[in-house]
């Protein structure tokens, strides 16, 4: 595989490719980074932007994360202090999911958002935005539904602080598209250079396959969960042997969110996969790609419950050096 095809597996949205092109090239001491509002307790969403991460680290950039202390509390996350306490809690998290200790920095927005120079840097982009548009910007991220003054400011941090953490390469989950598109119009506004961007993709509800899966509404999966918890949430998930009928005939046909997370959860971490299964049903299977285990299952000669059990094994390896951090606090 060469670089680009390194950097941009698995992604759902790459701006621009010309841009991302030049990235690979030379990786080696480019800096890409995440930014997460500290939650306590990381789930499978943080999860899908840090395999990336690790992915990237393989490719030889650095990485930050930003674990977003004064978003959280713009967002309306809870009092400062209590954030401030998660966010330590993350970083051990992160560092168990398999980022590398030497390759990442963590930083607490707290320790340079409150600067002179970036308070005057934010309201310049204050002056450039329309209330309109940093609304727009955030209908995928706010929490509650009447839009606060708080998160029209949200978004032009969050497109500051990819200046000031000095990043090459700017990754989130496609919910974070608008608040990129506005940083890169925005940020020209203060002489500064539009950044590069990767978008991964949503997993699917777990249950039903329709939208996507979050930790507010449905089914996660999360570093808290027990072997048994994990073995439950993935038997009970959806996993049609076939290509979904689309449920309201809109266009829109399920997803498979099993075939999801083995494709971006499990592959990128293993060289190999292997379903178990007893002698008299065929023996045990192994995979050395997702594509060909996404082929078999939709021709019926690997069967759901198979998957299933096996991705329920392959994502409580995954997640059971975090949940071992949680226990031992
Ligand atoms: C991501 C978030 C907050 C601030 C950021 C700053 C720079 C880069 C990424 C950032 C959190 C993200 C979320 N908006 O929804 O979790």
């Amino acid at each position: 595989m060469d670089a680009y095809e390194q950097i941009t597996r698995n992604v759902s949205e790459v701006v621009t490719e010309d841009e991302v092109r030049a990235l690979a090239e030379s990786p080696d001491g480019k800096r890409a980074y995440v930014g997460y509002e500290p939650s306590g307790v990381l789930h499978i969403g943080h999860m899908l932007t840090a395999t990336k991460l690790i992915e990237l680290q393989e490719a030889g950039f650095e990485v930050t994360v930003l674990l977003a202390d004064v978003h959280a509390y713009l967002n309306d996350k809870g009092t400062f202090e209590e954030i401030r306490d998660t966010a330590e809690r993350m970083k051990e998290q992160f560092l168990a999911y398999g980022l590398d200790e030497e390759q990442t920095e963590f930083v607490l927005g707290s320790e340079f958002q409150f600067e002179r120079e970036y308070v005057l840097d934010l309201h310049a982009l204050e002056l450039n935005t329309t209330l309109s548009r940093a609304e727009r910007a955030m209908a995928e991220i706010k929490s509650g539904e009447s839009a606060k003054v708080s998160q029209a400011v949200y978004p032009l941090m969050q497109a500051l602080d990819i200046v000031y953490l000095d990043v090459d390469l700017a990754i989130g989950g496609m919910e974070q598209r608008k608040v990129h598109m506005l940083a890169r119009d925005v940020l020209p506004a203060i002489n500064e250079d539009s950044p590069t961007c990767l978008h991964t993709p949503l997993i699917a509800d777990l249950s039903t396959g329709i939208g996507k899966m979050s930790s507010s509404t449905g089914t996660t999966i999360s570093m808290e969960d027990s072997t048994e918890d994990i073995q439950e949430k993935v038997n009970s998930a959806f996993c049609p042997p076939t290509a979904a009928p689309d449920p309201d005939d809109d266009g829109n046909d399920r997803e498979n969110p099993v075939l999801q997370i083995f494709e971006y959860h499990v592959f990128p971490r293993f060289e190999q996969v292997v379903v178990e299964r007893p002698e008299e049903y065929g023996g045990d299977l192994t995979y050395d790609d997702y594509e060909t285990l996404e082929a078999e299952l939709e021709s019926g000669e690997l069967h759901p419950m198979d998957a299933k059990t096996a991705l329920a094994s392959y994502l409580d390896e995954l997640i059971a050096p975090g949940r071992e951090k949680i226990r031992a606090e």
